[in-house]
């Protein structure tokens, strides 16, 4: 058996002997020819991203904000949580090797005063939305060949906070081969392709190949809510946002802060062609992220924060979709040609992205989020979008929704950070509707439930 052209891939497992080469064979067997075809093509044709004459999206204001059309949006939205055709699903693929942790990123304790780990904020608030709507609320939570059975472990640990083992599904993302310069796979051992994590846009694969879209689709799902595991402060399933989405027949939708920075890292939306679309900010000039509109504002102001909702055929759809390959030279640790000990070479890894999906929905929404209270990413140890900046943004925001839900704390502590806990509310009028609150005033003011 032979790779198609590709002779030279089987030479180390020839002189290895032995299991190598039916090993190889195996692997070998489960790449998609198609995507390695177009794999080269991207490879040959350098220039990833074109894009046509752009203008700024139409965007309706955040949840939080009075809008037009917000308590139409909040009755569609909040009818379809009720009725349980929502469900989540957390990116969490990603290592948290940036924050200097050593793990995956969801296990990362950012809890301002407990210490919670992302996982555990996520899942208090899916809790409550449960309790809140009545519903199942399934939570899919997408991982990686690296960190899948350490997530799952994680979970176990913790009794899945409470939410029942049934009710979260742990599906890991696929791989992409990653290729020299000269188009040939890589291996990293005789035996074993180079492969690497094929990026979010792997989600809809991992989504259809797992079965999990029909699961979804029997127990009367119809609308997904994806975010990112890396965000503390996500509104998740935002009953406004998913009516908007509904009531706009949307397939796809998008979540995005007004961006001030033109130097900010995040993906900018933008309309190409008469379709939302989200360009990455590494695809686009300098001087057109730093463009003004006539108010003094930046023209392209939307960036993306990576919430999104589907359609949860759309994203079936997906899963067949040629999505685009954006690359990445990097110096990977593989067999050089012939040679049995992997060192470091020039090699070209694979990813796809998960909104390159939007210009293919028919119909999509913008929605701006207030960034106080909806975004604050923790991606660096130490800087901007650091586990520091995620934690004082996460204290502010519990302090504004305590003053705006009026109620006072029973503690003669007011100094230090405040901490609800996680699951015990969604915000200040949730916050409102409970019975009695304390306080736990040791290190800082960690809000409880008494009722
Ligand atoms: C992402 C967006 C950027 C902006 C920003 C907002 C990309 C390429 N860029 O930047 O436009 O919206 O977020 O915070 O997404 N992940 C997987 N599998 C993978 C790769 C990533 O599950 O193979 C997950 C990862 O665990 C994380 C998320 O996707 O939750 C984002 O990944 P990232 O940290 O690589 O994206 P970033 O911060 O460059």
């Amino acid at each position: 058996m032979q790779a198609r052209g590709l002779n030279s891939v089987w030479t180390a497992a020839d002189k290895v002997g032995g299991q190598a080469i039916e090993r190889l064979a195996e692997d070998i067997s489960s790449i998609d020819w198609d995507v390695y075809e177009r794999q080269k093509k991207a490879l040959r044709d350098g220039k990833e991203t074109e894009l046509g004459a752009i203008e700024a999206p139409q965007l309706i204001p955040p949840s939080a904000h009075p809008h037009e059309g917000r308590e139409d949006a909040l009755a569609a939205g909040e009818k379809a949580l009720r009725q349980g055709q929502v469900a989540i699903i957390t990116v969490a693929g990603g290592q948290a090797s940036r924050l200097g942790f050593d793990g995956p990123k969801g296990a990362f304790p950012l809890g301002v005063i407990s210490g919670a780990s992302l996982f555990q904020m996520f899942a208090g608030q899916i809790q409550r939305l449960r309790q809140v709507y009545d519903c199942a609320l399934p939570w899919i939570i997408q991982t990686g060949p690296g960190n899948h059975l350490e997530t799952m472990a994680f979970f176990e640990k913790h009794s899945h906070f409470g939410l029942g083992s049934d009710s979260i599904d742990f599906v890991c993302q696929g791989t992409l081969p990653a290729l020299a310069p000269n188009g040939e796979l890589l291996l990293s051992a005789p035996h074993r392709l180079f492969r690497n994590p094929d990026g979010h846009g792997g989600v809809y694969r991992a989504l259809k190949g797992s079965g999990t879209i029909p699961r979804l689709r029997t127990a009367g799902i119809t609308t997904l809510f994806y975010c990112q595991v890396d965000n503390p402060l996500v509104w998740m399933a935002d009953p406004i946002f998913i009516g908007h989405h509904l009531l706009a027949q949307a397939r796809m939708s998008v979540k995005v802060v007004e961006k001030t920075d033109p130097a900010e890292k995040v993906g900018l939306v933008v309309i190409d062609g008469a379709r939302n679309r989200c360009v990455e900010y590494s695809d686009i000039s300098d001087d057109l992220q730093a463009e003004r509109a006539e108010d003094g504002g930046l023209r392209f102001c939307a960036g993306n924060i990576a919430i999104h909702l589907f359609d949860l055929d759309f994203a079936e759809e997906m899963a067949e979709a040629s999505l685009q390959l954006h690359l990445a030279r990097k110096q990977v640790l593989a067999l050089p040609a012939g040679g049995l000990v992997a060192e470091e070479r020039d090699g070209i890894k694979f990813e796809t992205f998960v909104f390159d999906a939007l210009p293919l929905a028919e119909k999509s929404v913008v929605q701006l989020a207030d960034r106080a209270l909806e975004f604050a990413p923790v991606k660096n140890r130490s800087g901007v979008d650091s586990i520091q900046t995620s934690k004082e943004a996460l204290a502010l925001r519990s302090e504004r929704w305590l003053k705006e839900s009026g109620l006072a704390l029973d503690s003669a502590v007011v100094e230090g950070p405040i901490e609800f806990e996680p699951g015990l509310c969604l915000g200040p009028e949730d916050l409102r509707s409970r019975a009695e609150i304390v306080t736990n005033t040791c290190a800082g003011r960690l809000v409880k439930v008494t009722r």
